[in-house]
């Protein structure tokens, strides 16, 4: 166990930041998807926030030290690859709400930075995981359906998470590459079983940009201990969810504001540092345009 917290604590928000920047660079479709919006909702989305940034000059009466710190820090997290982290902590959370307010099926939740698609396929619905993986293991059994009910028997779950440790694999060092992450197709009744651990309280990194808002603003860098999933099946919209431990104290006071009621588990303790725990999907159709 301590061998690996040497290993995975060698990570640095750099590190870690580089790798989220690139991984989203890789994704071209960013601008693709926006190349038909007209310029009039561009002009109105920018100068709004443009406005907000000089109405809070204006009203707190800021100085030039602090539009310097500002300058500087702005470009700190370029430098250390945090602007995913940045969006994903503090502006991910309302893209998401406006996104999914018109569904009836699963809440969902922010992606985050750490997602990395095409995970490893887990037929016997076991996770990648080391062979002393640290940590409590857990079987999670669930179905998924759609909003009237039917089993959808094409669906897929991608799971990924962090370890006991609260690192990502891919984003620290020390951990195989697709450690804690897989991908699992539904059997023919649209139901799954995982395998997988309990993962851990995650703090974002604290030795970067980010980090260095966080402790000048005397805020905390906790989210809550998280599962992120993907669930998905044709003819039905792509759930982005995160599910969350009872009783974690940061369930209440996430750094990234993504904790939602529905998305709280209710684990059982078999003993032993076994968990069994149940938890189902329900997708909604696409909309026929
Ligand atoms: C995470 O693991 C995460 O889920 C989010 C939203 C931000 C930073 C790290
Ligand atoms: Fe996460």
């Amino acid at each position: 166990m301590s061998q690996y917290l040497e290993e995975e604590s060698k990570g640095t928000a750099v590190g870690a930041g580089t790798k989220a920047t690139e991984n989203f660079q890789h994704d071209k479709a960013a601008y693709e998807a926006v190349k038909d919006v007209p310029k009039e909702r561009v002009d109105k989305l920018a100068s709004r926030i443009i406005n907000e940034i000089n109405n809070t000059v204006r009203e707190e009466k800021v100085t030039y030290a602090e539009y310097n710190a500002l300058k500087a820090w702005l470009i700190q997290v370029g430098a250390d690859g945090e602007w995913p982290l940045f969006l994903d902590v503090w502006v991910e959370h309302a893209v998401e709400d406006v996104a999914t307010e018109h569904r009836e099926g699963n809440k969902g939740s922010i992606e985050g930075p750490y997602y990395v698609p095409n995970a490893p396929v887990c037929a016997d619905g076991k996770i990648p995981m080391r062979d002393d993986e640290p940590g409590d293991r857990m079987t999670w059994t669930g179905k998924v359906t759609s909003t009237d009910g039917s089993p959808l028997t094409d669906a897929k779950v991608e799971l990924w998470h962090a370890d006991s440790l609260g690192f990502y694999s891919q984003f620290a060092p020390g951990q195989p590459e697709w450690n804690l992450r897989g991908t699992f197709p539904v059997k023919e009744d649209g139901s799954f079983e995982i395998h997988t651990i309990k993962p851990a309280p995650y703090m974002i990194p604290t030795d970067g940009a980010c980090g260095k808002l966080i402790a000048a603003a005397g805020w905390h860098a906790w989210r809550p201990a998280h599962l992120h999933v993907k669930v998905s099946a044709p003819g039905h919209e792509l759930l982005t969810a995160q599910l969350y431990f009872p009783g974690d104290e940061h369930n209440d006071d996430d750094i990234a504001s993504a904790v939602k009621p529905e998305l709280i588990l209710d684990p059982q303790d078999q003993g032993n540092g076994q968990w069994t725990v149940e938890y189902g999907f329900v997708l909604d159709p696409e909309k026929k345009a």
